[in-house]
């Protein structure tokens, strides 16, 4: 075992569903975001930074194992009782820092799977973060707004009565379980589309639950229970090194901040929720700076996927979102292959050893595995983490440079080189129907330049069909070689 004594700790806080445009460092004048904002003056805020594909499961998938996720079948949005998609023993982000000498732990949103098609809520859960390299777990299952809406800790569902067996299904209803769609009368957040469900909580969900009442979690609580688990990791685990994927819920629907953050924007739940998470971001720095680890510690701080708006809930997002543009200068959003599906915010804080500034240089978040490796003086097996580029140079800001090119992932594929991005014919509708995001289908080749059009406005492709061309082959080969080229 190769012991990291130099190595700093690596702390990712990993928001869902916060947008290019969220954060005040990003531009945004209407959710104060003084904690992000912090972390990216003491450190290197990046321009091109990017989650590997525009939802929650595929780019987890591909984050965790270096592999881009389009490259497996079933790695799409999960249901709360699928099956675990990482196999057992797989290399991953975090299996190389177990194989470092670090001490590693997840806590907060997992929707990676559990088990292995069956799960038994009351008895141990298995396998899940723990084969995959995670040495503690302190999970969600899938969303919030999937059931079970239960917190697993190592395996197990805390808080759970024997008593009160938990019992959940997908598709099929449960006999006597009270549903939004039948009992719209009981809830205090209603749906927009979907999420009509097993009631928790007063909110309606995807999915049935019964049961494991003692152990259901309180939506306004769970942003201080995950930061609290994972202050508590930090404080214990401060005298070895340590690697923590903090994946926080905000602002993913449900969106239900604790009272103390309500009313603390214009924006309704969406912008307070940010706020919420921004505190907690705040308190991950705080426990670093009082245990005296920040100058030992990396922080990369970013969002699986861009912003929704409404995404099934009547929570006034739309309505009360006045001037703030959650995608910035970006297009599209969540589950869009234009910029703002997957270019996301993304900073990098290591007090003296990455000096403070922005970057432009192109980073994915599927590039933490070589990186990680890289960093830990590791390397890794051919087979290993195959669209893992090890950007570390990048990271710490020693390079101007990132990757050489980017595959974009929606519903279909784009590739980003350099200024140029390019997105392959494809069927489908333009706009997600419930959410109302451009999704970036269109029947013609799209090529922007990012340089000149940021908001990928006037299509190109007609004036520059050698670069299409080029561009075209060069993701045919990625995708038929099963790795992205050096
Ligand atoms: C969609 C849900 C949306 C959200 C998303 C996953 C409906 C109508 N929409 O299917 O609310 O849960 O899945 O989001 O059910 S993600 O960030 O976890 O990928
Ligand atoms: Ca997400």
């Amino acid at each position: 075992m190769l012991f990291a004594s130099t190595s700093p700790n690596i702390v990712i806080i990993y928001f869902d569903d916060l947008g290019y445009g969220d954060p005040g460092c990003y531009g945004s004048k209407h959710i104060a975001t003084p904690n992000i904002d912090r972390i990216a003056s003491e450190g290197l805020r990046f321009t091109s930074g990017y989650a590997p594909s525009a939802t929650c499961t595929p780019s987890r998938y591909a984050m965790m194992t270096g592999e881009y996720a389009w490259r497996q079948k079933g790695t799409g949005v999960l249901p709360g009782n699928a099956a675990l998609i990482i196999k057992p023993g797989r290399t991953t982000m975090a299996s190389i820092m177990q194989k470092a000498g670090y001490r590693t732990c997840v806590v907060g949103k997992w929707h990676l799977g559990l088990g292995e098609g069956s799960i038994d809520w009351n008895g141990g859960i298995k396998p899940g973060p723990n084969a995959v390299g995670f040495d503690e777990s302190f999970i969600m299952a899938a969303t919030g707004d999937r059931v079970p809406c239960v917190f697993v800790r190592d395996g197990r569902v805390v808080g759970l009565d024997p008593k009160d067996p938990i019992e959940v299904s997908y598709g099929k209803p449960i006999p006597g379980v009270l549903t939004g769609k039948d009992h719209p009368e009981l809830l205090r957040m209603k749906p927009s589309h979907g999420h009509d469900n097993s009631i928790v909580n007063g909110i309606s969900r995807i999915g049935f639950m019964k049961g494991g009442t003692s152990a259901l979690w309180k939506d306004e609580d769970m942003a201080d229970t995950f930061t609290g688990e994972a202050v508590k990791f930090i404080e214990r685990s401060k005298d070895k090194p340590f690697f923590l994927y903090f994946a926080l819920h905000d602002p993913h629907v449900p969106r239900v901040p604790h009272p103390r953050f309500v009313g603390k924007t214009n924006l309704g739940p969406r912008g307070d929720a940010i706020v919420q998470g921004d505190w907690a971001a705040g308190e991950i720095i705080k426990t670093l700076d009082t245990l005296k680890l920040s100058d030992n510690t990396l922080v990369i701080l970013s969002s699986d996927n861009g912003p929704v708006v409404d995404d099934g809930y009547q929570d006034d997002a739309v309505k009360r979102l006045g001037d703030h543009t959650p995608w910035g200068p970006l297009r599209g959003g969540k589950y869009s292959k234009f910029e703002a599906g997957t270019r996301v915010p993304f900073i990098v804080r290591w007090p003296g050893h990455v000096k403070p500034g922005t970057s432009e240089a192109v980073v994915c978040q599927v590039d933490f595995c070589a990186s990680f490796a890289s960093l830990t003086g590791q390397s890794l097996a051919q087979q290993d983490a195959p669209d893992s580029f090890n950007v570390l140079p990048a990271l710490l800001g020693e390079s101007k440079t990132g990757r050489d090119h980017l595959i974009e992932h929606a519903s279909g594929l784009a590739i980003r080189q350099g200024h140029w991005k390019y997105i392959e014919p494809s069927k489908g509708p333009k706009k997600s129907d419930p959410t109302n995001t451009e999704l970036g289908n269109d029947a013609q080749p799209q090529l922007y330049d990012l340089d000149t059009d940021i908001g990928e406005k006037t299509n190109i492709a007609a004036q520059h069909a050698d670069v299409v061309t080029k561009l075209q082959a060069m993701l045919d080969k990625v995708r038929a070689e099963g790795r992205s080229p050096p």
